[in-house]
């Protein structure tokens, strides 16, 4: 689901709706005939299995059921939008294919056989390293499982256009190189070709048809165009048609560039002043629905926001629509946490790989997403980690140089892969885990000195996560942690020192916007089996220290709390 329609011409279904479910449990699904199955329940689509109360806490296998109407002989496009965190998926039985990694967009095509087709997709949301290398037990977020996100069945013609990839080349004229790949699915030798911007035809010719797959390239003069950015997010349509197909994009034309310790945005330094985001709620789990989404932008806006860290996976297409209207900036992160000694097991590179190219290549054109991250946390000071490190870096480049790459690191002293990265971001908590919040300034400056001494003087510095737990309605006058008390007086103190006038960094995420549930390995350490370290508790009630970011936040006027 989008904020607005992506195909004009191409026919579009969305499968959303209520499905057929049977839960299989601790069944491979190596040993499961699709065609066997018992379905005598039902689930929304999309919607996590286990955010119900029938299935909460569990990890095993489910089954979804769906009929499509088609068109015998036709070719169709089944989009998933995020599968958490493994399926596999059937078409009258037959494998179309399996799929590993939530959060992600990918597709699956097929020819269609009968006129009552059956769509049945598995999925897991048990942890196996082998099927499903990125995701772990021992993250600091529920795995909840299901189609956690969208599900569309397109209908192909005869030439289908298969992404479409923008990116600003000039900021003065403008410029936007414009990248469509394409499939010949018959023998056609040529066709018409349109680009529409703003309504206005700015490329219609014929071009020719290579068979099977491949790419257009154009760069377009959009003079007399208005750049994106925070204050004034203008965004302007661009169609892309191809015979009978056709593709549809919002655009922001922008610039972002690292010079020095600034972030530029079109040419100007920006001071980040943000938060972290988990997509989570007690009822829906990992797939919120619009309400959900839309008013976490509204409390976003409210509290001042300007800047996003999609923690630590890519957020929702409609999420990233809504940064974009906003100008909202946006941190947009693979799927990782912690890995150690996992890096090292084959096969976990390439499904890291596979997946930011997922990433990109389907969220590419957001103007709001300014930097891609991976790894969060890692082991970077391992002897094998720079080797995973450069392979993801390197993957990311080659598909998308045109944005900043980061990575947030909770290991400044001894991290061996910093260097390869535009922008420096450190994961720390002095006052929570580590000393007391009197001491944040001292540390913070300790911090800022260590990056220089190790060499990184002449990057941009950010603090991609700070923060501390406050238990939603716990405030006592000692002020003890876990207290809203304690985590508003923390806040306060974090934001002053590192928003203020001439200072190393060049912004900040708190860490979090909204509590989240944690996985069954951090319930001790995590009181109620959740991390309370939300601004809003994950019912998005706001707590004392929303004033406190609001009010530093909204303008840098003295903060109502304190
Ligand atoms: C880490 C991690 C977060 C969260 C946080 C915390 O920095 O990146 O996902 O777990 O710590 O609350 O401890």
């Amino acid at each position: 689901m989008r904020r607005f329609t992506t195909h004009h011409k191409r026919k579009v279904r969305s499968l959303d709706g209520i499905w057929d479910f049977s839960w299989l449990g601790v069944a491979d699904p190596a040993n499961v005939d699709p065609g066997k199955i018992t379905f005598g329940e039902h689930m929304a689509v999309p919607g996590c299995f286990d955010a119900n109360a029938l299935y909460g806490g569990k990890h095993g296998l489910a089954a979804y059921q769906k009929t499509l109407h088609l068109v015998p002989n036709k070719t169709y496009r089944l989009v998933f939008d995020s599968v958490l965190h493994w399926g596999q998926f059937f078409i009258d039985g037959k494998s179309l294919g399996e799929h590993a990694g939530g959060y992600t967009i990918f597709s699956l095509d097929f020819k269609a056989g009968r006129a009552n087709a059956v769509l049945t997709v598995l999925v897991d949301n048990r942890f196996d390293a082998k099927r499903s290398p990125l995701h772990r037990p021992h993250f600091d977020w529920y795995h909840f499982g299901g189609l956690g996100r969208g599900v569309e069945l397109h209908e192909l013609s005869d030439v289908s256009i298969d992404g479409l990839f923008t990116k600003t080349t000039s900021i003065s004229g403008p410029e936007l190189e414009v990248r469509i790949p394409i499939t010949n699915h018959s023998g056609k030798k040529e066709g018409n070709f349109k680009i529409i911007f703003d309504g206005k035809e700015l490329v219609n010719e014929k071009v020719t048809i290579p068979a099977s797959k491949s790419e257009i390239i154009r760069i377009l003069k959009v003079s007399g165009s208005s750049l994106w950015s925070p204050e004034k997010p203008n965004l302007h349509e661009l169609v892309v048609e191809l015979e009978e197909d056709d593709f549809c994009e919002r655009v922001g034309l922008r610039q972002v560039e690292a010079r020095g310790q600034d972030i530029l945005l079109n040419g100007e330094k920006i001071i980040l002043r943000g938060v972290n985001r988990h997509e989570s709620h007690p009822q829906f789990g990992a797939a919120l629905p619009p309400a959900i989404i839309a008013s976490d932008m509204l409390q976003l806006r409210d509290l001042g926001v300007d800047f996003v860290r999609g923690s630590h996976y890519p957020q929702d297409h409609l999420f990233l629509d809504l940064c974009d209207e906003n100008g909202i900036l946006v941190w947009c992160e693979g799927t990782g946490w912690q890995y150690d000694e996992e890096m090292r097991e084959t096969g976990f590179a390439e499904a890291q790989e596979k997946h930011l190219e997922e990433m990109i290549v389907s969220l590419c054109n957001h103007p709001s997403i300014i930097f891609w991250g991976m790894l969060n946390e890692s082991f970077g000071n391992r002897d094998f980690a720079p080797a995973v490190y450069e392979r993801c870096v390197k993957k990311i480049r080659s598909l998308d140089d045109s944005r900043l790459v980061t990575y947030a690191t909770c290991k400044p002293k001894d991290d061996l892969t910093l260097h390869l990265f535009d922008v420096i971001s450190v994961n720390t908590y002095p006052g929570w885990y580590d000393g007391t919040f009197e001491e944040i300034p001292a540390k913070l400056k300790k911090l800022a000195d260590l990056i220089d001494q190790r060499g990184f003087a002449d990057k941009p510095f950010i603090i991609s996560e700070i923060g501390a737990d406050g238990i939603y309605g716990w405030r006592d006058w000692n002020a003890s942690r876990t207290t809203e008390t304690y985590q508003a007086k923390l806040l306060d103190s974090a934001i002053r020192t590192i928003l203020k006038k001439d200072s190393r960094f060049a912004g900040i995420a708190i860490w979090q916007f909204c509590d989240i549930r944690t996985s069954e390995m951090n319930e001790i350490s995590k009181g109620r089996g959740y991390n309370n370290k939300g601004l809003v508790d994950e019912y998005r009630r706001p707590k004392l220290a929303y004033e406190t970011v609001k009010g530093l936040f909204t303008g840098g006027k003295e903060s109502k709390t304190f």
